[in-house]
């Protein structure tokens, strides 16, 4: 029987890691990244982690949706790291290193954040260990987070993604994407390897383009969730949230035919808050669990 809310340390149903030395077998190593330092509209991420890890024990373990149970799965809950608020510098200079030690491990990255930034560390650690022109990154987002700067500031949850653009991915694919600065939108109108699916464009009987796309990548894929993705019905509790968002029906049929796929890094990033129990944070919870589900089983 599952836990009460009284217990929130780590993600049900994960291990805890202590000095076992490298894992014969890859596994994935959760790890809570506290970041908030760059929200531009509702502060709060930094209290997400701590939010997901508890909405956890309102889960079960049978996922109805994949008839895989997340118990046979194969996962280690390592804590949170520390981070540096109001510098996003240092505090990548750790993200990275963590990510070098989890390798080290045969651990995966599966990161709760924090805001978005801390996508690009990530990436920037697994750059060194894969070729990263091979590397496709899915984005699910309410928005492109493809700013030059903002005020004059390159490192922030609104440009992220062109900064993870400039380090040269093979693709970026965004899902959920309906809203862009004039600037931002010209951007991705003249970049080839950046595709946008607009959620109004998609609908659970018409998966077909999208899904074709995601069949289609070869090589490794980093996966980002950004929760304001989804529409806020589902998730409210998020830096800028957005009408018009993806559903959690559509994103759990997309999720089973990215995890196909060889995904060698994940991340769930920009909830905001830090009520236990509240719908946000169990929603995203689902969504590790979702993730942890299919990928843990292989
Ligand atoms: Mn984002």
């Amino acid at each position: 029987m599952f836990s009460s809310i009284y217990n929130p340390g780590i993600f049900l149903y994960s291990k805890t890691f202590k000095n076992m030395g490298r894992l014969d077998n890859p596994s994935w190593g959760i790890v809570g990244i506290p970041f908030d330092s760059t929200s531009s509209y509702n502060p709060g991420t930094r209290t997400a982690p701590t939010m997901i890890r508890e909405g956890s024990f309102s889960l079960e373990s049978y996922n109805m949706t994949y008839k895989k149970s997340i118990t046979s799965a194969d996962f280690y809950d390592l804590g949170n790291i520390n981070v540096v608020h109001a510098n996003f510098n240092e505090t990548s200079k750790i993200i990275e290193n963590t990510i070098e030690e989890l390798s080290s491990v045969n651990l995966k990255p599966l990161l709760l954040g924090g805001e978005h930034t801390i996508t690009l560390s990530a990436l920037k650690a697994l750059s060194k260990e894969c070729n990263i022109e091979e590397l496709t990154v899915i984005d699910f987002d309410a928005h492109c987070d493809m700013a030059k700067d903002v005020l004059f500031e390159k490192f922030t949850h609104a440009t992220v993604m062109r900064r993870v653009h400039e380090l040269n991915p093979k693709e970026i694919i965004q899902i959920g994407v309906r809203s862009a600065s004039d600037e931002e939108y010209e951007f991705i109108k003249s970049q080839e390897n950046i595709t946008i699916f607009e959620p109004s464009k998609l609908s659970n009987d018409n998966l077909s383009s999208l899904r074709k796309t995601i069949e289609s990548i070869e090589g490794p894929i980093y996966l980002s969730i950004d929760c304001d993705g989804f529409d806020p019905s589902i998730i409210p509790k998020v830096g800028n949230p957005l009408p018009n968002g993806i559903s959690m029906d559509f994103f759990e049929k997309i999720l089973s035919e990215i995890c196909k796929k060889e995904c060698i890094g994940f991340d769930i990033v920009e909830l905001a808050t830090n009520l236990i129990g509240d719908s946000s944070s169990v929603a995203a919870s689902k969504i590790v669990h979702d993730f942890l589900t299919l990928v843990g089983n292989k």
